[in-house]
Parts: structure tokens; C-alpha cells; sequence
């Protein structure tokens, strides 16, 4: 997708709905994966089928009318919102004079223009030369289907080969270095772990707002913009509660429907980090139409990796763009916030204190006038946040540790 003179690519947007997936709103999607990828959309097409033809994908048929389309239009790419076989692509290519991408490779694209950390670099490298073998693969399959003979051996075939084991070492080298990292980051891991470090990891779909929330909760500065996967290096900040815990936030890289599995596979290290924190922040677009299903997928890929144990709190964003909250979807545990107004955080906070394992919980007590001496010991161990006196006793706002506020639970009113 990077043009060499810097021109802005025009892109025609094809897709089939098969039934499986709502097809409108998937191609809606890949018109801000292709924004985002820097192309312009000029046309979308679906056409309905049963399958995907094996040959083009589209009918044939349809592919002579995006071409006319394309040259009307002057567009000079085709995105296709599915993935391609390698012959369909090269079918496609020929009997339109376009250039043909698929879903994956455009994903793959756009992670390869955001990857600046050197471990970024890696996992994007270790991906796109997975995503080229699985491909050489298939063409290696096709020509010796052919049964060999005039065209399928000689000097074609050999490059083949030599190509596949020229990647191959390459990736073999790129997952010895990835493992080195990785070494390195367990090991900060199980320092915070014995520090007895509380890790809170933003998770959720991509463009849900996740690092407007980590910049306002801390002044961690992350990159936030109106683009798909625009973080894909995690940032970690220390973040204070309002019962003076302090916690570490980490912020990370998107997840999207069908985010190809050669990604899942390369970002598995940074993914994890994610999933083996204390308590997951599934952050949400509330006012994307397509909200419940986004917070599934990202449900599903966190079972994926291993994490259905850790507590998830459903975090509903973008709510000063909607207004009707009970249209929202709710789950287990869910807030709703606005990240860029900053409203709902203290619900957001308060329920994160009350997820933590070591059991810090902010109460309002009030004590009768005839026990006040028990005020300067609660005064002692927990955090008083307000104080005042009322016709029947002193009325405390607190936050303490769970042994603490046993001993008095009898004074605890909500
Ligand atoms: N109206 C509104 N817009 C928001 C809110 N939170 C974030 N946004 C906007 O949503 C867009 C995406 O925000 P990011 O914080 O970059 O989203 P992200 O989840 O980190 O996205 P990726 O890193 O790309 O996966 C930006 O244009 C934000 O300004 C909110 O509460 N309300
Ligand atoms: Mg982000």
C-alpha cells in the first residue's frame, strides 16, 4: 500500500455476503481500515452469494463491472473485505488491471506503518512473512496439482523454494530474538508480581478510546487518534486510586473481527501481558451500533488467551455521544464513562478498588456517640475521606481494608 511518490491511493471496496457476518457494517470497517491504511474510498461493492467463487472471488461478472467502475472512477487499487487465495488474487489482478489487496493484507499494512518499537517491528515482520509463506504454500500446492510437466519445474520452481527457505530462516531468526524479549519483559513481569504490583490492562476493540482513557486517568501522553490501531506499543503508567492504592495501567494494541491469526500469533507476548494483569478494562464504543458485537469479540479473543479468569470490568465510552443510556448494552460489571469529557470515572474507580484481591473498600459508617472512641483507631488504619456530625452519631466516609472494616461492620451503613 506504500506508493513510492507519496500519491493517495484510490480504493474501490468489494465484498461478498455469504450470510456469515453482517456484510454492510463489515465494509464499513474496511473503509476506516483503508482510511487509516492512507487510501481513498471511492465505491463500495457487495455482492450476495453463497460462497465466495474459488476462481474471482465475486462473480465474474462483477468483476468486469468494477472495472468499468475503476476506470471511470480512475481508482487504482480493489480491496476486497475477505481473504484471498493467491490465485484468486492474481485472477483478479489480471482481469481488472488493478492492484488487488484482501483484508489481511491491508491489517498487515497498517500495523507495518504504526510499528516503531523494535519489538513492534518483529511481531509485524514475524506476521507479514507468515501470512507470504502460508501463500507460497498454497502456489507451491497449485503447481504440483498441475502434475508436473512443461512450466511447473526448472528454475521457477527452484526459486520457489529458495525463496520459502530464505523466509523461513528469517523467521526462525525473528522468533529467537521475539523470545529474548520476551525473556526480558517476564522477568519485569515477575518484579512487579513480587513488588506486589497491581496491573490493570485496557483492552478493546480498536478506535474504542482506550488510550484517551489512559491519558486521562494518568499523564501518560499516548498517542490517541481517530484511526484504527493507532497504538500498537504497550505503555504502562502508575495510576492512584481514591483509597491511595496505587496501580499500574497499561495501555495496548486494538482488536478488531477477524484480526488475522498471524497477528494474534506474533502479538501473543503483548497481548498476554494484557491478559495475565489483575483486572481487565474491556473499554467499548457505546455509540458505535455495532458495540455489543465489538465487546464479544473482544471477550472471545481474551478466552483465547487464556485470561476468562481475570476479572473484566465492561467499560462503556463515548457516552456524551449518546443520548440514551439504557439503548447500551450492559454485562457483568459495567460503567459508563466519557474518556474525552471525563465523566463516570469515579464509578470506574470505585469499582476497580472493589475488584482488587487485597480487598480495600470505601464505606460510609456512622458511629454512635457512645462508642466514639472507636473513631481514632479507624482513623488510624484507613483513609477518611469526609467527617461529619449528625443527630445520631458521626457519619464517616472511609475507604479500609476488609479486616479493618469487619471489626466495625456493624457501624457500616452502604
Ligand atoms: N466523543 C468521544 N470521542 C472519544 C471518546 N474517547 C475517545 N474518543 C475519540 O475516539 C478516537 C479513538 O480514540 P483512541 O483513544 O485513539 O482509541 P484507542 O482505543 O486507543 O484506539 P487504537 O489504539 O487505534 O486501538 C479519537 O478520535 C478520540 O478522540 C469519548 O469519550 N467521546
Ligand atoms: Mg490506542
Amino acid at each position: 500500500m506504500h506508493n513510492t511518490d507519496e500519491q493517495i491511493e484510490k480504493a474501490i471496496l468489494a465484498g461478498a455476503d455469504c450470510g456469515e457476518y453482517d456484510a454492510d457494517s463489515s465494509i464499513a470497517e474496511l473503509e476506516e481500515l483503508a482510511k487509516s491504511a492512507g487510501a481513498s474510498v471511492l465505491a463500495s461493492v457487495v455482492q450476495k452469494r453463497e460462497r465466495p467463487n474459488p476462481a474471482t472471488y465475486l462473480g465474474e461478472g462483477k468483476i468486469t463491472e468494477i472495472k468499468e467502475q475503476a476506470e471511470a472512477l480512475e481508482a487504482n487499487l480493489l480491496i476486497f473485505d475477505g481473504d484471498l487465495t493467491p490465485s484468486q488474487q492474481r485472477n483478479i489482478e489480471n482481469l481488472t488491471d488493478l492492484k488487488v489487496v484482501d483484508r489481511t493484507e491491508l491489517i498487515l499494512d497498517i500495523f507495518a506503518r504504526r510499528a516503531h518499537s523494535s519489538e513492534g517491528k518483529l511481531q509485524v515482520e514475524l506476521a507479514q512473512l507468515n501470512y507470504r509463506i502460508s501463500r507460497l504454500g498454497g502456489q507451491g500446492k497449485l503447481l504440483s496439482r498441475l502434475g508436473g510437466g512443461i512450466g511447473t519445474r526448472g528454475p521457477g520452481e527452484s526459486k520457489l523454494e529458495s525463496d520459502k527457505r530464505h523466509i523461513r530462516r528469517r523467521i526462525n531468526s525473528l522468533e529467537r530474538e521475539l523470545k529474548e524479549v520476551e525473556k526480558r519483559r517476564s522477568l519485569t513481569r515477575s518484579r512487579r508480581e513480587k513488588n506486589g504490583v497491581t496491573t490493570i490492562a485496557i483492552v478493546g476493540y480498536t478506535n474504542a478510546g482506550k488510550s484517551t482513557l489512559m491519558n486521562a486517568l494518568t499523564d501518560a501522553g499516548v498517542l490517541a487518534q481517530d484511526k484504527l490501531f493507532a497504538t500498537l506499543d504497550p505503555t504502562a503508567r502508575t495510576l492512584t486510586l481514591p483509597d491511595s492504592r496505587k496501580v499500574l495501567l497499561v495501555d495496548t494494541v486494538g482488536f478488531i473481527s477477524r484480526l488475522p491469526h498471524q497477528l494474534v500469533e506474533a502479538f501473543k507476548s503483548t497481548l498476554e501481558e494484557a491478559a495475565n494483569a489483575d483486572i481487565i478494562l474491556n473499554v467499548c464504543d457505546a455509540s458505535s451500533p455495532d458495540c455489543s458485537d465489538n465487546v464479544k469479540v473482544t471477550v472471545s479473543l481474551l478466552e483465547e488467551l487464556g485470561c476468562s479468569e481475570t476479572p473484566v470490568i465492561t467499560v462503556m465510552n463515548k457516552c456524551d455521544l449518546i443520548p440514551e443510556l439504557y439503548s447500551v448494552p450492559t454485562f457483568k460489571n459495567t460503567v459508563f464513562i466519557s474518556a474525552k469529557e471525563g465523566t463516570g470515572f469515579d464509578k470506574l474507580l470505585d469499582e476497580i478498588s472493589s475488584l482488587l484481591p487485597d480487598n480495600v473498600h470505601r464505606v460510609k459508617m456512622l458511629i454512635p456517640f457512645s462508642d466514639g472512641g472507636c473513631i481514632s483507631a479507624l482513623r488510624k488504619y484507613s483513609t477518611v475521606h469526609s467527617q461529619a456530625f449528625t443527630a445520631d452519631g458521626t457519619l464517616l466516609d472511609l475507604s479500609a481494608l476488609d479486616s479493618v472494616l469487619n471489626t466495625y461492620k456493624d457501624y457500616i451503613i452502604h
